[in-house]
């Protein structure tokens, strides 16, 4: 089934989910850029939660620059199976891009069911949305499946997309039967399913919570004075770090491509989570010997030690290559979060109260 071309009567239309994540925000940006009409589903919460994609808003009477495309956004959540019908019969989409999760690992172990529920069931939900739309309406709609790198679990380093999958948590079990049901709707109808089986990915949007965005915000806080030390979990985990700007190109490419396949992306370096740390404090001037703690709630029941990907497939295929080094990743964000720090401490000092940072605030994540 070709994939519609575009026209001015009709620019491509992208449904994301998890649009108001890390990845969902630079994959609509750069979709919006393409001049995509981008539809992302957010999650109604007590509080706002597009503070990652509010600067991709633009006032629908208002004309768009040359090019440029529009972001509409939808409540839902990918466990309602009826809100995913009703949205991709409206949207009629020519991609999707399945990003939303509860994504993190340490919490799955915490919230196994809930887990499973975002991560695998809502995946079934929306692939048999799209497979019954593109039955009734005939138009191809391509999709994208954030697979994860955790999937590898025990599997030794390196791994590439002939690796066997050895998951070691909640999260990872959910990712798989994700992936594998991914496969089997491209392998038995034949819709255009892909996989982007796809290693840690950071930003200075990362959630504050993962290893290396809780580093460089406690750099930032410990450079202004506002914080003595961050308590860490296992330092000797060694992951392949790229850049989310990076990764979510390649998660594009891969729907561009005439056949439908999965995909290693990574950076093909490593660091152990201890290397990370000493590289991020050293950019701001400080020793992280001198403000590393030990806790033991931020240890998981079972641990992944060693991933490392292998991208030959994708660099070859896909054309991918990720202009960013760990380094530069680094640089970015331990830049972003003393400016961020700056900014806390002027509120501060002007004599704003500020919620109290409690090393117990993040529940053991
Ligand atoms: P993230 O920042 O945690 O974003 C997750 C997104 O999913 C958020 O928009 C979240 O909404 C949404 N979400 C969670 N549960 C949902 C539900 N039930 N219904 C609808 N939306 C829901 O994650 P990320 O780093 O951008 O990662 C994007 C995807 O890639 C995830 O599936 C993740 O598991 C996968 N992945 C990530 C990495 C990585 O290193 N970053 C590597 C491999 C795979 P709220 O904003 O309302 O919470
Ligand atoms: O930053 P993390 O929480 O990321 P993790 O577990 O590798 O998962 C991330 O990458 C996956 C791809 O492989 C994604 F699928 C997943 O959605 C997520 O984005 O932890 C990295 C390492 C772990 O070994 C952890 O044990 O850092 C170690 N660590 C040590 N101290 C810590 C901490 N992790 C967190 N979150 N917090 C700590 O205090």
């Amino acid at each position: 089934m070709p994939n519609p071309v575009p026209s001015p009567a009709r620019p491509r239309r992208a449904l994301i989910t998890g649009i108001t994540g890390q990845d969902g925000s630079y994959l609509a940006e750069l979709l919006i850029g393409k001049g995509y009409d981008v539809h992302g589903i957010v999650r109604r919460a007590s509080n706002f939660n597009t503070h990652r994609i509010d600067h991709l808003y633009h006032d629908p009477h208002e004309p768009l620059a040359g090019g440029r495309g529009r972001m509409t956004l939808h409540h839902g959540d990918v466990t309602d199976a009826n809100i995913l019908e009703r949205l991709v019969r409206a949207i009629d989409p020519d991609e999707v891009y399945n990003l939303a999760a509860q994504s993190h690992v340490r919490v799955s172990f915490e919230m196994p069911i809930h887990t499973y529920e975002s991560v695998a069931i809502g995946t079934c939900k929306l692939l048999e949305a799209i497979r019954d739309h593109q039955q009734v309406g005939g138009r191809q709609v391509r999709f994208y499946q954030a697979s994860s790198s955790e999937m590898y679990g025990a599997s030794p380093a390196p791994q590439n997309e002939a690796t066997p999958f050895r998951p070691r948590s909640p999260y990872a079990i959910g990712k798989l039967a994700a992936h594998w049901a991914t496969v089997n709707v491209r392998e038995a109808y034949g819709l255009h399913a892909s996989c982007g089986i796809l290693f840690n990915h950071e930003s200075p949007r990362r959630g504050e919570t993962f290893v290396t965005r809780k580093i460089t915000r406690a750099v930032g806080r410990i450079r202004l004075g506002m914080q003595d030390c961050v308590y860490l979990g296992n330092l000797d985990a060694r992951r392949d770090w790229g850049f989310a700007g990076d990764y979510v190109e390649a998660m594009w490419l891969m729907l561009q491509q005439e056949r439908a396949d999965d995909y290693v992306i990574a950076t093909g370096r490593q660091l152990s989570v201890r290397e990370f740390a000493e590289l991020a404090f050293s950019l701001a001037g400080l020793n992280a010997a001198d403000h590393i703690r030990h806790d033991a709630r931020y240890l998981r029941p079972a641990e992944v030690h060693d991933l490392l990907g292998d991208a030959s497939k994708a660099r070859s295929v896909l054309g991918w290559n990720p202009p960013t080094t760990v380094e530069q990743l680094a640089r970015m964000m331990v830049d972003h979060d003393i400016e961020m720090a700056q900014r806390e401490r002027t509120l501060r000092d002007a004599g704003h109260k500020l919620i109290e940072r409690r090393s117990g605030a993040s529940g053991g994540a």
